[in-house]
C-alpha cells in the first residue's frame, strides 16, 4: 500500500520508514509539507487534521502520526504541545541551538529537585483518504533522566529512560527503539487494522 507521510518532521518520517518498509507499506515523503494548524486537544485530533489536509493535498491516502511526552508532575504539558513547548509562555520561554535542545532544557528545569519523574510518550497515528479514517495508538512509559545522555533519534530521546532500562532513548540502536517505541507500537498495530480491511479506504 501507498501513503503519503503527513510530516514535516524528517527524523519522524525516517522512523516511520522504517518501521512501516518491512511490513508492506511504501511510505512516500510529502512533495512539499503543509502548514496544518494544530489546534485540537488530543492526539487523535490533531493526527485527523494533518492527514487529510495532505490527503486532500496530494490524492493518496495520508499517514499522520501526532506524537508527544506526557509528563505526570506538568499534566497536560508537554503533551499535545511537545514540539513547541520551549515556546510556551506556561512554564517560561526557553532558549536553545535548536527546538529540541531548548525543549529538554526546558523540561530539566522545571523537574529540577523533583522527585517524581514518570512520564510516557503517546503516539497515535492515522490514515485518512476521501473522508474515512483508520488509527491506532501507542505507549511507552519510563522516567525522564536528570540529564541528557546519548546522540540516537530526536525530540526527548536524550532524557527519556524506558521501564526497565538504565539507558535513554537517544542510546539505543533505531532497532532497538523501534521495538519499544510509542511509534512502533502504534504503527505495528495501524497496519495490522490496514491489512485487514484493506479496499475499505
Ligand atoms: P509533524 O507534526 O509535522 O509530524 P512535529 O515534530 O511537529 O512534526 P508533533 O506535532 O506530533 O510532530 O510533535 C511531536 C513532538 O513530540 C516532537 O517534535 C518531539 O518533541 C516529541 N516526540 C514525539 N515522538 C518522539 C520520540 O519518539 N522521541 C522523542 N521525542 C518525541
Amino acid at each position: 500500500m501507498k501513503l503519503v507521510a503527513a510530516t514535516s518532521n524528517p527524523k519522524k518520517l525516517e522512523e516511520i520508514r522504517r518501521i512501516l518498509s518491512p511490513l508492506g507499506f511504501e511510505v512516500l515523503p510529502p512533495p512539499r509539507t503543509l502548514e496544518v494548524k494544530e489546534e485540537e486537544r488530543t492526539f487523535y485530533g490533531n493526527a485527523y487534521l494533518k492527514a487529510k489536509a495532505y490527503a486532500e493535498a496530494f490524492g493518496l491516502p495520508a499517514l499522520a502520526d501526532d506524537s508527544g511526552l506526557v509528563v505526570e508532575k506538568l499534566k497536560p504539558y508537554p503533551g499535545v504541545y511537545s514540539a513547541r513547548f520551549y515556546r510556551l509562555e506556561w512554564g517560561g520561554r526557553e532558549e536553545g541551538s535548536s527546538p529540541d535542545e531548548a525543549n529538554v532544557k526546558k523540561l530539566l528545569r522545571l523537574l529540577k529537585d523533583e522527585k517524581d519523574r514518570r512520564a510516557y510518550f503517546v503516539c497515535c497515528a492515522l490514515v485518512y483518504y476521501e473522508g474515512k479514517a483508520v488509527s491506532a495508538e501507542g505507549y511507552l512509559y519510563g522516567s525522564i533522566a536528570y540529564e541528557p545522555k546519548g546522540t540516537a533519534g530526536f525530540g526527548y530521546d536524550p532524557v527519556f529512560v524506558p521501564e526497565n532500562e538504565t539507558r535513554t532513548l537517544a542510546q539505543m540502536t533505531p532497532q532497538e527503539k523501534d521495538a519499544l517505541s510509542h511509534r512502533g507500537k502504534a504503527l505495528r498495530k495501524l497496519a495490522e487494522l490496514l491489512k485487514r480491511c484493506e479496499g475499505a479506504l
